[in-house]
């Protein structure tokens, strides 16, 4: 069992974190906590690059290894990277939170396609899943700004 996170920090006060789990070659079971983002879908994507010295800005295209067109977490057609959208909803006085499970091939944990050490970013507008008919669609879902990103880090390998 590998274990991995992305602490994530940006804009307007969104902060986050993200767990990621995955035992042998199974898919990639992903946990996010997200707070303070506005009450609706962001999009939500694995970004190429860790690097985060220009914030979010410098953390690279979406991850896509096999050089596909953006798509739904669920279709054949995709970026390993893309994860959809994650639902902020409202709690009490906070426009606090989502709380999000999935199950993803395609993200794995280790060898040469491994998401360690890329980014996590969550976005200011939903993402459309590639069906916006927006010409940025096909390659970012027309996601609008970075909210806020991190690197995904290993915190746990187990045999
Ligand atoms: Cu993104
Ligand atoms: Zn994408």
């Amino acid at each position: 069992m590998v274990k991995a996170v992305a602490v994530l920090s940006g804009k307007e006060g969104v902060s986050g974190h993200i767990f990621f789990t995955q035992e042998g070659d199974g898919p990639t079971h992903v946990t996010a906590n997200l707070f303070g983002l506005r009450p609706g879908l962001h999009g939500f994507h694995i970004h190429a690059l860790g690097d985060t010295t220009n914030g979010c800005m410098s953390t690279g295209p979406h991850f896509n290894p096999a050089g596909k067109e953006h798509g739904a977490p669920a279709d054949e057609i995709r970026h390993a990277g893309d994860l959809g959208n994650v639902t902020a909803g409202e709690d009490g006085k906070h426009h606090v939170s989502s709380l999000f499970q999935m199950l993803l091939f395609q993200i794995p944990l280790t060898g040469p396609h491994s998401i360690v050490g890329r980014a996590v970013v969550v976005h200011a507008d939903p993402d459309d899943l590639g069906k916006g008919g927006h010409e940025l669609s096909k390659s970012t879902g027309n996601a609008g700004g970075r909210l806020a990103c991190g690197e995904l880090c290993v915190i746990g390998l187990q045999a």
